[in-house]
């Protein structure tokens, strides 16, 4: 029996998970899992890129010593970052965390120089940040040595992959959230590449998700004491992946990629760039097999995470589980806060931000533990409801219900909240969407899966889906019209 491997890395953690295809069903193992720890260093943020190789080397030292046989293997990761490479091929620095602050302050430039409407118009990519666009255009104005004598740029998958095949090639949907890529004439834009003065060859070609892009280089090889894989290049974008995997039976659905971030939305035949997505600042994401991923980045979990992060550093230990448990027991709809503040972007003592939020809000602050989860929670599944309402307004269709993969479906609390805030039906599962749309991309390359429809059908009989009804609508009502007035929406 052959396998495939599908290395996921998210912003928190990363996990190498084989699959296999047995009697119409997809059977899942992880072989490996381990956390992505981001670096402070000289008062930056960095990913530890090597790092990350090196887990992915353990994985493929894991199969080997197991005897398992890979027909092939891709790597998705979290989207907008990358590494700059020199003319050697050479790793010119640890590559930035989107989260770093060296970006604040970078879009609004640019946008005062460009035009917001000219930005968006030319790539459908929601206005942030941590954007790619915007990171380049730092490093250059800063004059930053990671381009100094750069010749190459890739995103991170593309260089994980350089890294184990010694081929260069950005793939789609991952190019797409640089918000360097133009979908319309189908190539990096030229316009935004001249205004930041980056040289369009080192972005160089850009394959689509599913292409063979190499296989195991003989150095990587010959240290790990493997025989060659083919490489995939899949669906790069974690996210991209994650909405391959739903396992939605209408061609019209609405999903929820839960994780670090809360990727809300649906998928689209052809990118939706017009004033009122301009207006609602949706963005328009490639896909797998032409799609697009018409959704808002919501901040999502990060602010769970980050909390988890604080209070463990003041000596208190919580599980997600406990946390979840504690959001339970605290009062509801005591407090609100929008999610996709500022004052939650970068990392920092959370709950402190979070009483800052409340501070400015005039409402009332606390150090409670189950407060802090339970208001952080509610405030997520009322951004939902925002959200979710948004993508029916562009679209002109009505969901029946809301799909939710990823990690947080663990959360079943947040699940059945937001069931209660949309007064839809949740359908969560599968939880580790993005590596399973990560190995049905290449299980369609090998021939060995027709479509990603019927990929669909084959991941909704393979997996636990768990339908949370909606409850309690009139005080789900009444709390978001209170969470409306104040947070301002
Ligand atoms: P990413 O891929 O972005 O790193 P994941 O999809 O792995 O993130 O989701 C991680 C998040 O899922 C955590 O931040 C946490 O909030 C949530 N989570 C994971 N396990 C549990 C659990 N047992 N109970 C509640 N929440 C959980
Ligand atoms: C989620 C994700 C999301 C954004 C963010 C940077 O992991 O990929 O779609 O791109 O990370």
């Amino acid at each position: 029996m052959t396998y495939v491997l599908a290395f996921d890395l998210g912003a928190s953690s990363g996990r190498a998970v084989l699959g296999q295809l047995v009697d119409g069903k997809i059977e899942l193992e992880e072989l490996h899992r381990f956390s992505n720890d981001p670096v402070q260093v000289g008062g930056e943020l960095h990913w530890d890129i090597l790092r990350l190789l090196h887990e992915l080397k353990q994985a493929l030292i894991k199969a080997k010593n197991r005897g398992i046989v890979l027909d092939s293997m891709g790597i998705d990761s979290w989207g907008v970052d990358f590494g700059t490479l020199n003319e050697q091929g050479k790793l010119l620095g640890n590559p930035y965390h989107y989260r770093d602050t060296h970006t604040v302050g970078v879009m609004e430039q640019l946008i005062e120089k460009l035009s917001a409407e000219t930005i968006f118009g030319r790539t459908g990519i929601q206005m942030m940040g941590i954007n790619t666009l915007y990171q380049l255009a730092s490093l250059k104005t800063n004059q930053s040595h990671l381009l100094q004598g750069a010749k190459h740029i890739l995103m991170t998958p593309a260089l994980l992959r350089y890294f184990l095949t010694n081929e260069m090639h950005n793939e789609f949907s991952m190019a797409t959230t640089s918000q360097l890529f133009n979908p319309i004439v189908g190539d990096w834009d030229d316009h935004l590449l001249e205004a930041i003065d980056i040289e369009k060859e080192m972005l160089g070609n850009v394959v689509q998700p599913g292409t063979y892009v190499g296989q195991l280089s003989a150095e990587v090889c010959e240290e790990l004491t493997i025989d060659p894989i083919p490489v995939i290049a899949v669906a790069e974008h974690d996210t991209g992946s994650a909405v391959v995997a739903v396992p939605a039976e209408e061609k019209s659905f609405a999903y929820l990629s839960s994780g670090t971030w809360s990727l809300i939305g649906t998928e689209v035949q052809t990118p939706v760039i017009n004033e009122l997505s301009q207006q609602l600042n949706f963005t328009n994401e490639g896909g797998a097999y032409g799609t697009y991923r018409l959704l808002k980045n919501i901040m999502g979990l990060w602010i769970i995470q980050e909390s988890r992060r604080a209070w463990e550093k003041a000596g208190q230990t919580y599980s997600f589980p406990e946390l979840v448990k504690l959001a339970e027991q605290a009062e509801p709809f005591a407090r609100f806060i929008d999610v996709d503040d500022e004052l939650f972007m970068h990392p920092g003592n959370m709950p402190a931000q979070i009483n800052v939020y409340l501070q400015q809000t005039n409402q009332q602050t606390t150090d409670d533990v189950g407060s802090i989860a339970r208001v952080i929670m509610e405030s997520l599944a009322f951004k939902y409801r925002i959200a979710l309402e948004q993508i029916e307004q562009l679209t002109g269709e009505v969901y029946d219900g809301l799909h939710i993969v990823g990690g947080g479906i663990q959360n079943t609390l947040l699940c059945q909240w937001t069931a209660n805030a949309i007064g839809k039906p949740i359908k969560a599962g599968p939880v580790e969407g993005s590596a399973i749309g990560n190995m049905v991309v290449q299980w369609i390359s090998a021939g060995k899966l027709k479509d990603v429809w019927e990929a669909r059908e084959v991941i909704k009989r393979s997996f636990p889906i768990d339908i949370y009804e909606s409850k309690q609508t009139e005080e789900w009502n009444t709390a978001f019209e209170q969470y409306k007035l104040i947070t301002g929406q």
